[in-house]
């Protein structure tokens, strides 16, 4: 228990010279009395509750980590977000079958017709990179964030790395394909969000890695907000006594980080009109994937999104859906829709009737993203998510509250969704290995099994020591970005598996 110090020769009558004036946090006795009022108005007067066993830097921190709360905002969100939860969620109907560009219907000319209208956009510098690299990454069990995460392939090579790497050779794609074959197009200008638990170790594991052979002036590193988290009274928790529990606001906060860093502003000096954005966490990647963006030029819409077939019921993603007769797409999370939908059958198809699954790869104009970013604060209802917080009662049952990148998709004036092959491009690293699905050695496996077929494909040859199930080989994204360009490095060529095929 900090006891109150006495300043010796101090008349409290008395009105103090700027030279008496003590030091800031001598004079805090008290709670700032207009601070404790407006606590007081959102009900959130008990972040005081343990002042007067504070010493006084513990008050001084604690009176500037409330100054740093737009209080009133955050107040908004609660209430609205926990009134939003009680009520019943609105009518959705699944996505119709118009809206998906499906593999099956997808012909040969019109894949290499995107193909080619998507380089000559990249080449001409319309295209940036936009990644999602905020998120804590607890499921995996690293406090690294997850893009320095190395899954076990033979290169040992990062999230990060693959990503950088498939951005480098889109580049030389684009300008081997621009009629002047020029020798580089313009460079892909990288945006990677980060927060405050990511950040500093990102920006150090890039500087440390020479950027992977990008530019250093091509990336450019952004952080989200983050929001307290509540108790599900709406409280705020308090992670020690003197500073209040706080998390990322979730991929959605990506749009006001956007506008705060005026980031929309650069991307547009830069002549952006497309970018491409996409979650850290998939081994698979297509980043900057000239036949989306060609998809997306072609058929003119504000905002598209990749999508598989949902693999079964109760996987970890989200479906696209149409809220109610002729209304908007968005995505329902697979925290929020209830089971019954997830396991509802179309009778005629036999398929789930909410089949097409985000998985968190979009594209987007610059345009949209204006609109978005402008128009963010009409909407403060917040995702609840109950999650284990760290607090001065140890691990506590709180929420998280969160906004989700797909929840602009309803103000998109137009969308459009790609069906891909999960096997071809969706790896996701999530859990930590030894659980059920989404880990590292999967999303390896995924890799591997992948490039094993491109290099088959291409006439190369593999041996192997363990089962081919349990192994493959690795296609460095220098090489090849989908496949193209091996027959001269793997024709007649026998690899024993696993290895890394690169330059
Ligand atoms: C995401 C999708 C889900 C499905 C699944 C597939 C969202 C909201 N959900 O679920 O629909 O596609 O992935 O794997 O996209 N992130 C931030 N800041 C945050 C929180 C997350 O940048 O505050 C990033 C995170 O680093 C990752 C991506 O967003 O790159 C998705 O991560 P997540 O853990 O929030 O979402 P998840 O895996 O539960």
């Amino acid at each position: 228990m900090a006891e109150p110090m006495a300043v010796v020769g101090f008349d409290a009558n008395a009105p103090l010279t700027p030279q008496q004036q003590p030091p800031q946090q001598l004079l805090l006795q008290q709670p700032p009395q207009a601070l404790l009022e407006r606590l007081k108005d959102y009900g959130q007067e008990d972040v005081f509750a343990l002042w007067d066993e504070l010493s006084h830097e513990e008050r001084d921190l604690l009176v500037k980590d409330i100054e740093s709360l737009d209080l009133s905002r955050v107040d908004r969100i609660i209430r609205c977000s926990l009134r939003s939860q009680g009520l019943p969620a609105a009518a959705i109907e699944p996505v119709p079958e118009s809206c998906v560009s499906t593999l099956e219907e997808r012909t040969l000319d019109e894949r290499e017709r995107w193909w080619k209208t998507g380089l000559k956009a990249i080449s001409d510098g319309k295209l940036a990179v936009l990644l999602l690299s905020g998120g804590q990454g607890t499921r995996l069990g690293s406090s690294d964030p997850k893009g320095c995460f190395n899954i076990g392939l033979p290169s040992g090579k990062s999230l990060f790395q693959l990503q950088a790497e498939r951005i480098l050779r889109v580049q030389r794609l684009a300008a081997q394909a621009a009629t002047d074959n020029s020798i580089s197009s313009a460079p892909i200008h990288w945006y990677v969000m980060t927060s405050p638990f990511t950040d500093e170790a990102t920006r150090n594991f890039f500087e440390s890695q020479k950027y992977f052979g990008l530019e250093a002036n091509q990336v450019t590193f952004f952080q989200q907000g983050t929001i307290p988290c509540i108790s599900k009274d709406g409280r705020f928790v308090m992670e020690t006594p003197y500073r209040v529990s706080k998390a990322p606001d979730g991929n959605g906060g990506v749009y006001a980080a956007l506008r705060s860093s005026h980031l929309l502003e650069d991307m547009s000096s830069r002549g952006i009109k497309y970018i491409d954005c996409y979650g850290v966490d998939n081994a698979l990647v297509r980043v900057a994937d000239p036949t989306f963006l060609g998809y997306f030029i072609d058929k003119g819409v504000s905002a598209a999104a990749k999508v598989v077939r949902k693999a079964y019921p109760q996987e970890k993603v989200g479906v696209f859906v149409r809220r109610g007769k002729g209304g908007p797409l968005t995505v329902v999370e697979y925290s929020e829709l209830d089971p019954s939908l997830a396991s509802a059958i179309n009778q005629v198809t036999g398929r789930l009737r909410f089949c097409w699954s985000n998985v968190c790869l979009h594209m987007f104009t610059l345009d949209f993203l204006n609109q978005v970013a402008n128009g963010l604060e009409k909407d403060s209802i917040y995702h609840l998510a109950e999650k284990k917080i760290p607090s001065i009662h140890g691990q506590t049952m709180g929420l998280k509250m969160e906004q989700f990148i797909f929840d602009a998709f309803p103000y998109a004036p137009s969308t459009a969704l790609f069906e891909i092959l999960r096997e071809e491009e969706f790896a996701p690293v999530k859990n930590a290995n030894g659980s059920n699905f989404d880990t590292p050695d999967s999303a390896r496996l995924l890799v591997l099994r992948l490039h094993a077929r491109w290099v088959v494909a291409a006439g190369g040859f593999l041996t192997h020591s363990v089962p081919l199930y349990a192994t493959g080989v690795e296609v460095s994204p220098l090489c090849s970005y989908a496949g193209e360009n091996l027959e001269a490095i793997c024709r007649g060529r026998t690899f024993h598996a696993p290895c890394e095929i690169s330059f």
